[in-house]
């Protein structure tokens, strides 16, 4: 995949087509009623030499390549993109139903048909905003608060070689007085709604607790606020964990939730580098992506920068990151019987067909067998 800097087209655009997503138009699936995942290979009959010497037709099913092994994308229109996405509510229902069923198949279910202002910026990986997601009220209490609170402090994040790559200023909402925050209970009470699987999850006692392997768990990590200044910015960098940084914590960042509090004039777009996408910041509105898939393996077409916003300009945006527990740790017991169930099948495979076709027929007789034996004796 190719890392392009975007071009630069009108103020206020919502989002922003730019020459990566052109360059990426051939390979891409395009359009309404098109979605399809990644590149779909004909299914070829080829000769092979079977085990025991005889040629042999055999069918090469296309591989599914899960998400995060993916490097094709799956696009919408370049004009699409430039009308500010596809509404979701105006799509066709086969369209709405794909994308819908996608969602939860690959990363997680999103409630699609009760979001008026979704806009999908992108199919796989799914990028999405929600229009008014907070009103102009909340995002403009909200920033005063985090204002007032005096707990916005220089967000530092050391980058590979060390250097700052972020420069913005950042609160979390669980301090300096924005605990209990009106508008901290309206991210949280919309992200709910938009994801059923973190449903009534802020009632829990432990809805901030980090999940732990194999427990199952949602979670939210803090939500938080950040300010930009002129200038200020968050270089190129994903919001998933690397997949030893997960395993070690038990947990993975499955969605990111991006509400923009302020409108920006120039500058502070937020930059799918991959995607070619650029979303400017429009208040109330959020961003929607999912920084790893349902299996936890993080999703590397999601790599997404703040650009700066311009001298003279400011951006203050919310963060809230949803989380879930890993998959179970495997015992070593059962690591060493996946290994051997493998083998076997790997050898299976390795059989001539006829033979597969006669212990395929022996194992089915004997189950047959087996149920008769079982009934008779009930
Ligand atoms: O401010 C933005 O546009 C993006 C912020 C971001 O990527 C983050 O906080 O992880």
């Amino acid at each position: 995949m190719r890392t392009t800097s975007a071009t630069h087209s009108p103020r206020h655009a919502v989002a922003r087509v730019t020459a990566a997503s052109r360059a990426h138009r051939s390979n891409a699936i395009q359009g309404l009623g098109q979605l399809r995942v990644g590149t779909p290979r004909r299914a070829r009959v080829l000769r092979r030499a079977d085990a025991d010497g005889a040629a042999e037709p055999s069918e090469e099913k296309p591989r599914f390549v899960p998400a995060h092994e993916r490097t094709t994308l799956s696009k919408i229109l370049p004009e699409q993109l430039l009308e500010g996405g596809v509404l979701l509510r105006d799509a066709p229902e086969e369209w709405r139903t794909s994308f819908t069923g996608f969602l939860s198949f690959e990363f997680m279910g999103v409630r699609t048909n009760d979001m008026p202002g979704l806009r999908v910026l992108n199919i796989d990986p799914p990028v999405f905003t929600v229009d008014d997601f907070l009103s102009a009220n909340e995002c403009d209490m909200l920033t005063a608060s985090a204002e007032a609170s005096g707990g916005l402090k220089v967000s530092a994040i050391g980058g590979a070689a060390n250097e700052n790559i972020r420069t913005s200023r950042t609160v979390a909402l669980n301090s300096h007085g924005l605990e209990n925050h009106a508008t901290k209970k309206a991210i949280l009470s919309r992200a709910e709604y938009l994801l059923p699987a973190v449903e009534g999850l802020s009632k829990d006692a432990d809805a901030f607790r980090a999940p732990e392997a194999g427990e199952g768990k949602w979670s939210f990590e803090l939500p938080q606020v950040a300010h930009y200044s002129g200038g200020e910015y968050f270089k190129a960098h994903e919001d998933g964990f690397p997949i030893a940084v997960a395993a070690d914590k038990g947990y993975q960042r499955r969605a990111t939730i991006l509400v923009y509090l302020n409108d920006v004039d120039e500058g502070g777009e937020t930059r799918f580098e991959h995607l070619g996408i650029e979303v400017a910041p429009k208040k109330g509105k959020a961003l929607v992506f999912f920084p790893s898939s349902a299996a936890c393996m993080p999703d590397a077409r999601t790599l997404h920068t703040a650009t700066p916003a311009k001298e003279g300009h400011e951006k203050w945006v919310s963060q809230l990151w949803i989380a879930s527990s890993t998959p179970p740790v495997p015992t070593p017991e059962e690591l060493e019987a996946d290994n051997k169930r493998k083998a076997a099948e790997a050898e299976y495979a390795k059989l001539p067909r006829a033979q597969r076709r006669a212990m395929e027929k022996e194992a089915a007789k004997a189950a047959k067998k087996k149920s008769r034996d079982s009934n008779g004796r009930k």
